[in-house]
């Protein structure tokens, strides 16, 4: 491979949030090891490592308790940054899990108080990020979820979710924002079980709500690998289902805390066959990273890892390319496309049926045959390794 010019364009819509970059390092045992990153200091950092945007929590920009004039002076002074570096804000989402009055949920508390003010907090959350331009909204329920479940029957906890995405959905209708909403599932972290854990729990929810059509999902790849998940199994029945609406990219080994690695730094060959789907489907939206620097680093290192996560995507897409082209994968390929058919020979008649009943298989013959992914896989890694 002659490229080394992994040179991320707009084209690529790389995005980070304020959060990412803006991570000071904290966690339950240890207290910030970086200084504050103002949100105009992450923009134009973000400029200087080649991404095409930045996304926010409300709070991320404006503080929980700001008055309306210093919540005006931010959002100048944002957008002035943002249009210094030529930076855009396709998404945009609330914080519904900081502030101690979120301790039982959000849309699903058990107060009624505290439900409304989360609808009011969103609300106001789109009405900032419409005023950037975000046409995507991800909602992530992280404290939408339970210790124990004396606490409320998990059952409610599914309807009054509906009742929120539906009212949000109205609102946005309401204010022509033009929103797709982009729900994000998580199994646990910070609750100790969250009630839509999987993308796929989240899928099934879209079905029941009102506008289906406004609202898809965000998978990310920690949260699929928390659960023991295939993160691009999860993306591909999203696509397929018309619903990937925004990608959240981290890496996470299975088993552990939520650990926000930068992409493909874990798991390179799962991040491999996610970017190859991802570039051979054609998805058009942004590839958000939701990851953050170790805590060993410094600004510069967090340049690194911000730098790090677009680098690795766009190796993996050249090395997705170079398996595409590779002779010897594609005569496998062809080897498996000459037995698998198209699929339409499944479709239901009775005299299909009929037909079906009264064939013959040769079962063992079928089963018999030595399938060559061993030897695909091995190619697969050859690439990856630099090898081949
Ligand atoms: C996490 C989540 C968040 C969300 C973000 C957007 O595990 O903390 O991934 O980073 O993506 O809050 O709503
Ligand atoms: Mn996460
Ligand atoms: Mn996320």
């Amino acid at each position: 491979m002659a490229n080394d010019n992994f040179t991320p364009g707009p084209e690529h819509k790389f995005t980070f949030g304020l959060w990412t970059v803006g991570n000071r390092g904290r966690d339950p045992f240890g207290d910030a090891v970086r200084p504050t990153l103002r949100p105009v200091e992450a923009v134009q950092m973000l400029a200087e490592v080649g991404a095409y945007g930045v996304n926010f929590h409300d709070n991320d920009l404006v503080p929980i308790d700001a008055t309306a004039h210093e919540r005006d002076r931010i959002v100048s002074q944002f957008r002035q940054a943002c249009e210094q570096h030529g930076i855009v804000v396709p998404m945009a989402t609330v914080n519904l899990f900081y502030d101690a009055v979120f301790r039982d949920g959000a849309f699903t508390a058990n107060d009624k108080s505290v439900r409304a003010y989360a609808l009011q907090k969103t609300m106001r959350a789109m009405d900032l990020g419409a005023e950037f331009g975000a046409k995507i909204f991800v909602l992530w329920g992280g404290r939408e979820g339970a210790e124990t479940d004396a606490c409320r029957r998990p059952d409610e906890a599914v309807k009054r979710l509906r009742e929120a995405i539906n009212y949000l959905c109205e609102y946005s209708l309401d204010q022509k924002y033009d929103y797709k909403f982009a729900l994000e599932a998580k199994p646990n972290e910070p609750r100790a079980d969250i009630y839509m854990p999987t993308t796929g729990a989240y899928l099934g929810l879209i079905a029941t709500l009102d506008h289906p059509e406004m609202v898809g999902v965000n998978p990310e790849v920690a949260h699929e690998h928390m659960a023991g998940l295939n993160m691009t199994h999860a993306v591909a029945q999203a696509w397929e289902a018309g619903k990937l609406f925004h990608i959240d990219l981290n890496d996470q080994v299975p088993g552990r805390y939520d650990q926000d690695l930068r992409f493909g730094s874990a798991n390179p060959k799962a991040a491999f066959w996610l970017v190859k789907f991802l570039e051979d489907v054609g998805y058009a939206g942004p590839r958000a990273f939701d990851a953050h620097a170790y805590r060993t680093e410094d600004y510069e290192g967090v340049k690194e890892f911000a730098r790090g996560c677009i680098r690795t995507y766009l190796i993996l897409k050249e090395k997705g390319a170079q398996w595409n082209a590779d002779p010897e994968i594609k005569a496998l390929l062809a080897e498996i496309a000459k037995t698998s058919g198209d699929g339409s020979g499944a479709k239901f008649s009775r005299q299909s049926a009929t037909e079906l009943l009264s064939s013959d298989f040769d079962r063992a013959g079928s089963a018999a045959r030595g399938l060559k992914y061993e030897r695909l896989d091995q190619l697969t890694i050859d690439i990856l390794l630099g090898a081949r």
